[in-house]
């Protein structure tokens, strides 16, 4: 198994992605949380006792952060509301580190917009 860091490397856009898989139902993902915009899963390699991913059901072009666009505000604005919405379901209430991996050097290992959510334990700074 290949390490996020490695995946990166090789890393691409692509037509449909693993995670349009998991909005259409597909393949199987531990959902947390649904509305008509968005999803928060469990991520499959979490990095502390809670990780989940926000992702746009449709990404609408957005195949990460750097192709952001005015007309991307309100979907935008949706996914971090969820993002803390769902920390909170979680009991995240002693604080949560929100991320988001952009391309190659910034680790991005899936081309749909996410935003990881992580914590429930103390976090370290910085990151490495
Ligand atoms: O993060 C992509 C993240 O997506 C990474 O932390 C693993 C996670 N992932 C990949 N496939 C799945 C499935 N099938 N379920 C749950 N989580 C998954 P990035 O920021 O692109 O490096």
């Amino acid at each position: 198994m290949s390490t996020e860091e490695e995946k990166a490397q090789i890393a691409g856009e692509e037509e449909v992605t693993i995670f349009d898989k998991i909005v259409a139902k597909e393949i199987p993902a531990d959902v947390i949380y649904e509305d008509d915009l968005a999803l928060a899963f469990r991520d499959i390699n979490a990095t502390a006792k809670v990780h989940f991913l926000v992702i746009p059901k449709d990404r609408q072009g957005l195949t990460g952060i750097s192709k952001s666009e005015e007309k991307h505000k309100e979907l935008l604005g949706h996914l971090m509301i969820t993002a803390a919405k769902v920390a909170e379901q979680e009991n995240l209430s002693d604080g949560y580190r929100i991320v988001i991996n952009e391309g190659k050097f910034g680790c991005q290992s899936v081309y749909h917009l996410h935003i990881h959510v992580i914590g429930g334990e103390q976090l370290g700074w910085p990151p490495t």
